[in-house]
């Protein structure tokens, strides 16, 4: 009988190896945690102060002076060190510094890599000034809040998340504090916790939340804080002269290196096995620098800018309406259609070199720049918002399903009377909704988020325009205009081995057998029948003849077909463990927190100055909220919001971008020009030190000279 050689369970699970494999702590992580931000200059001083720095100018919105009064003075203010000087006054400022604070934190809106570090640089800081100083944060974003819910933060949970991403430790939230009630209860958790201040960390909304708690908690003595997070970049302050405060909010470069990674892999994957168009969506609700940061980094063979789509003016349709006297306002701005016949016109492009394949970079944010589409979302956004103001239930909950939705904007048509949206939606709308594939129709309808923002990223718009893309493809398939070139070498190789002359048949089925490497099948040729018949005129064979295998193989292998692979890169990069930049970035902006509050400051957010330069440059620094704050419409009312940046034309990253586009394309006879960025690696050369948008913006005359 043999012996039983089997391991146990128990044994296995014991076994050094089985240890390592089955602890939740990876090497990774342990790296991570052990890892520590190197610091700006000033945070090397026992305390700090904070300075005006009266050279920038903003343009005040005169609303925001009415509504933001206790705030709308804030100055920029610069972070210093105090080492030296009077010692009354400098004994009074590390008084005031080191005084024992209870200070609050929270996360809002989607997560973004780093949001840990601000937790982290934020405790060292208040622990260094004062060991009493105590830390809480607030569950689930803003509820944790309203509802008093939160957790002591302790050094032992800072140091299991530090340089490690996601939000998990206090999670978060896209509650807004936005009525009376909310904001009553905020203040009342802010006072049964004795807080002196509140920390924001969040997107453009949060921190607009963020100014509006501060006034509201002035009065209470309440400091509030703003921290600018969100992987979309689209926090970027300058003042009204151009010069930059914050050139980036946290989170954007992570979220830009994961994406970047997967979509290089796509690259390799489709110049191997050369059968797959992949279709990448990249997140970032409107703007698309995400997507300019992805093109930068992969050199993809084609990357849509929704900015550069809204500039896009049809000179065909203008000189025709110019031509005709007349004007035609459908010429300016890009449709879905045209758009789709962009992509099928690179995608043919590549085909006639015979490259069947290629990668593409969508931003999420594409629609909102497509004017057709846009006119939709608006009308919809203010059609559900008034319902859910008029009636005692919200919209969605009242129309579960499509058809119920469909059937209420039906209603609008022929004129219920209880409602103002009546006037918004007319047959016409309706006529060209209905023209809609049904799954987009949902995702225009589909429910908008707590701040009344459409949700671009629950909307397969990668899906909706590849469908357009295929259907015209077809059609131009079959109307012999889409082609794969045939490699001449490989043709005339083809036929000399099947003892057929490649001269004559040549010319008898391409269009420019002559003169270019790669040899494009007659527009009349597209099927057997035409292929037989074009051989037959050139006398290649008789009109009974079959068509010789070898001439089969090459008309088959010139006949496209499309296969698509859709993606998108979203959530993952959300959740991705920060880059070097990102750890450092944050860690010195939870420092920066600390400052401001211990200086007194509130209404202002945290940031670092000369972020797009090496850090030896960085500075902190306080901007104040309201100036940078004006009205937009948001679920079908005026409100006052911080403003969105969203991608330059004129900036340097772009300029690039666009200069590149054709070589990118690579619609010739070379190699594609795919660049590998790697993985997010953290530590060693290979990471590299900031986002290239910033690298390339960062770029003046000056610098040429
Ligand atoms: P923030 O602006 O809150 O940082 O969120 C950005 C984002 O990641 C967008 O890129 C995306 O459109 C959106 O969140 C997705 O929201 P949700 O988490 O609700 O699906």
């Amino acid at each position: 009988m043999s012996e039983d050689r089997t391991v146990s369970v128990e044994e296995l699970l014991n076994h050094k190896d089985v240890c390592g494999i089955i602890d939740d702590v990876s090497q990774e992580i342990r790296e991570r945690r052990a890892f520590v931000p190197p610091l700006c200059d000033v945070f090397f001083t026992p305390f700090t102060v904070l300075e005006d720095d009266d050279s920038y100018e903003f343009e005040i919105d005169k609303e925001t002076r009415k509504q933001l009064p206790h705030i709308i003075g804030n100055k920029v203010q610069q972070v210093k060190g105090v080492e030296s000087g009077d010692r009354a006054v400098i004994e009074a400022v590390k008084h005031n510094f080191s005084r024992t604070r209870t200070i609050g934190i929270v996360f809002s809106g989607g997560p973004s890599p780093g949001g840990h570090n601000v937790i982290a640089g934020l405790y060292d800081a208040a622990k260094k000034a004062n060991p009493a100083n105590k830390i809480i944060g607030f569950y689930m974003g803003p509820d944790g809040i309203i509802e008093g819910d939160f957790v002591t933060i302790t050094r032992e949970l800072v140091d299991k998340y530090r340089n490690v991403g996601g939000f998990s430790m206090i999670k978060t939230g896209r509650t807004k504090i936005d009525s009376t009630e909310k904001m009553t209860l905020s203040r009342e958790t802010c006072k049964s916790l004795g807080l002196d201040a509140i920390v924001v960390v969040g997107g453009d909304d949060s921190n607009t939340n963020a100014a509006f708690m501060a006034q509201a908690m002035f009065e209470d003595g309440v400091q509030v804080i703003g921290v600018p997070k969100t992987i979309d970049g689209d926090i970027q302050v300058k003042d009204v002269n151009g010069r930059i405060l914050c050139a980036m909010s946290f989170g954007f470069h992570t979220a830009a290196r994961s994406y970047a990674k997967n979509i290089s892999d796509l690259c390799s994957d489709g110049s191997s096995d050369v059968k797959y168009w992949h279709v990448c969506k990249v997140m970032g609700r409107v703007a698309s620098h995400l997507a300019l940061e992805v093109a930068l980094q992969t050199h993809a063979n084609m990357t849509l800018i929704g900015e550069d789509l809204c500039n896009y003016i049809d000179k065909e349709k203008l000189d025709k309406s110019r031509a005709e006297g007349t004007v035609d306002y459908s010429a300016y701005g890009m449709t879905l259609r045209h758009l789709s016949r962009v992509i099928c016109k690179a995608i043919m492009k590549r085909a006639a070199v015979g490259k069947n394949y290629g990668v593409i970079v969508i931003p999420e944010g594409l629609l909102e720049f497509i004017d057709e589409v846009q006119v939709f979302i608006i009308k919809l956004n203010s059609i559900i918002a008034e319902y859910n103001e008029l009636h005692d239930t919200d919209f969605h909950t009242a129309f579960p399903f499509l058809e119920d939705k469909r059937e209420y904007l039906r209603r609008l048509v022929r004129g219920i009377r209880d409602t103002r949206a009546a006037a918004i939606w007319n047959a016409r709308d309706d006529e060209l909704f209905s023209d809609i594939p049904e799954f987009f129709q949902e995702g225009l309808l589909m429910e908008r988020d707590s701040h009344g923002n459409f949700q671009f990223s629950q909307v397969k718009t990668e899906t909706l325009l590849m469908q357009m893309v295929e259907d015209y493809l077809e059609i131009l398939k079959e109307k012999g205009q889409y082609k794969i070139g045939i490699d001449k070498e490989y043709f005339k190789k083809t036929m000399t081995k099947a003892g057929l002359d490649p001269e004559v048949i040549g010319t008898a089925i391409f269009r420019n057998y002559c003169n270019d490497p790669f040899c494009l099948v007659k527009e009349d040729i597209f099927t057997q029948k035409t292929l037989k018949k074009a051989l037959a005129k050139a006398r290649v064979i008789g009109e009974d003849d079959k068509i010789p295998a070898a001439i089969a193989k090459i008309y088959s292998k010139s006949v496209p077909k499309l296969k698509v692979q859709t993606y998108f890169y979203g959530y993952d990069g959300r959740g991705g463990d920060p880059t070097r930049f990102d750890c450092m970035y944050t860690y010195n902006l939870g420092m920066t927190v600390f400052s401001l509050v211990a200086n007194g400051a509130t209404g202002q957010m945290a940031a670092i100055r000369n972020l797009e330069k090496h850090f030896s440059h960085w500075e902190p620094i306080g901007i104040p909220i309201a100036p940078l704050m004006h009205l937009e419409e948001r679920g079908g009312k005026m409100s006052l919001v911080l403003e969105k940046s969203v991608v330059d034309m004129e900036s340097n990253a772009f300029r690039v971008v666009k200069s590149m586009r054709d070589a990118w394309l690579a619609a010739n006879t070379g190699e594609d020009r795919y660049r590998k960025p790697g993985p997010i690696r953290f530590t060693g050369k290979s990471e590299e030190e900031r986002p290239m948008t910033l690298v390339l913006n960062s770029i003046s005359r000056e610098d040429l000279a």
